[in-house]
């Protein structure tokens, strides 16, 4: 098999997560443009969650919902609620974990409004087709275009009929005699993935996306570019059309320094420009390992393993004091100090209880006037908001510009 191809990696990411979880809770605002608002004070507060039908009229996270509002008139506001001065988001949080608090009698979500005539899952989905592999897959394991009611093979094919169409066609090139045959296994993955979504919703009413591929990069991209609802097969042979275009950005682990490098540094655009280089010349710009790894990558090719993770590794709350809501004061400091500390002390010790585990160490990370950032890092000795709130305030005490020991700051 080449390179690359040997395994199925599927993203599953909530649609326009927060948002959902204001919908499940007023389903008045489902199917309408919306969108959730942390804080009011200044120019109706800032927008962090956008349903898909608001997105249709510009209106984008970041944007103060007066700018929304110019945009969309008719856009429904809703607003995280605040505690200790800042916004709780604890029934986001929540969310992440439970399923819904409150199962409406009958059940809701992809009965209703989604239909997935798939019957359930059969014996030969459980596993990958390799588990078979002395055997065809044909005729018990091929799979029919119901088993993928929101499959979007890539490059993309709509309208409703072409998508269809697109999909038969897939189906008929697969080979169905060779259990190895990647884009076979894809597409497992794919029936396979859209049980799981369907499963989501209907323990959660949460709608998600999903992305298919042969690895984390490809399936992250994938997943994001059929949003919501939708989830997206990446087969190795579209990836060359696809990089062709692709902002290097785009690519997960490209969106920041090493992506201007790489831009600003070789003079290119689009990942898939990357394949003019070779190994030896990307390994001189980025380093051995990097310039491997980014040899592989424009080729769609990437080895990271897909490690499970149940729980956070860190726990953390902040608060943005942007113009001129900038602290001023040591005082000030100390107060905003002292709240986040609050939170994160309550918040700490429901993860003790919950997960059995203690946190050993103290991070603190500031943004300063011009927006230069600085963070530190201590022990954890207690979890107790008030000395929290005090070895916060000495790691970053000397980053006073006033001076360590004034009292503006
Ligand atoms: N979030 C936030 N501030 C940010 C980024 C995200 O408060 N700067 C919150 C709100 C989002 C949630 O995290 O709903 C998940 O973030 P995502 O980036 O996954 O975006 P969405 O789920 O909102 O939308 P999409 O459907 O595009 O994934």
């Amino acid at each position: 098999m080449q390179r690359g191809r040997e395994r199925v990696v599927a993203l599953v990411d909530m649609d326009c997560f927060f948002m959902q979880v204001e919908q499940r809770l007023d389903p008045r605002l489902r199917g309408r443009p919306c969108a959730v608002l942390q804080y009011t004070e200044w120019q109706g507060g800032g927008i962090v969650a956008v349903s898909y039908e608001a997105r249709a009229f510009g209106v984008s996270r970041g944007m103060w919902a007066s700018q929304a509002r110019a945009l969309c008139p008719e856009l429904a506001l809703v607003r995280v609620p605040q505690a200790r001065g800042k916004a709780d988001l604890t029934r986001q949080a929540s969310s992440q974990s439970h399923p819904n608090p409150s199962p409406q009698p009958g059940g809701k979500g992809t009965q209703q409004t989604r239909a997935h005539p798939n019957p359930g899952p059969q014996p030969c989905r459980k596993g990958t087709p390799s588990q078979a592999p002395s055997q065809s897959l044909a005729p018990w394991c091929c799979p029919s275009l119901e088993e993928m009611p929101t499959l979007i093979l890539l490059p993309s094919l709509f309208p409703e009929e072409l998508r269809e169409s697109g999909l038969q066609e897939w189906l008929a090139s697969l080979s169905f005699d060779n259990p190895d045959c990647p884009d076979l296994q894809l597409t497992m993955g794919a029936v396979i993935v859209e049980e799981i979504r369907a499963a989501i919703e209907e323990a959660t009413e949460f709608r998600c996306s999903a992305g298919i591929s042969h690895n984390k990069t490809l399936a992250k991209l994938a997943c994001g570019l059929n949003k919501p609802n939708r989830q997206t097969l990446l087969s190795s042979r579209f990836v060359p059309q696809l990089f062709s275009q692709l902002p290097v950005g785009n690519i997960r682990n490209l969106g920041g320094k090493l992506g201007t490098a790489i831009t600003d540094g070789l003079g290119i655009e689009y990942i898939g420009q990357l394949t003019q280089f070779s190994e030896a010349e990307l390994q001189t710009h980025f380093g051995d390992k990097t310039g491997s790894w980014l040899y592989d990558l424009c080729r769609g090719i990437e080895d990271e393993p897909v490690k499970d993770r149940y729980l956070p590794q860190s726990i953390g709350c902040s608060k943005n004091f942007p113009g001129r809501t900038a602290l001023a004061t040591q005082k000030e400091v100390q107060h905003w100090l002292l709240q986040l500390a609050l939170e994160l002390e309550s918040r700490l010790t429901k993860d003790r209880s919950q997960n059995h585990r203690v946190a050993r160490q103290l991070m603190v990370a500031i943004r300063m006037q011009g927006d230069a950032r600085v963070s530190r890092i201590c022990a954890l000795s207690r979890y107790d908001a008030q000395k929290i709130c005090s070895d916060a305030f000495a790691l970053i005490q000397n980053c006073n510009v006033a001076g360590a020991h004034q009292a503006a700051w």
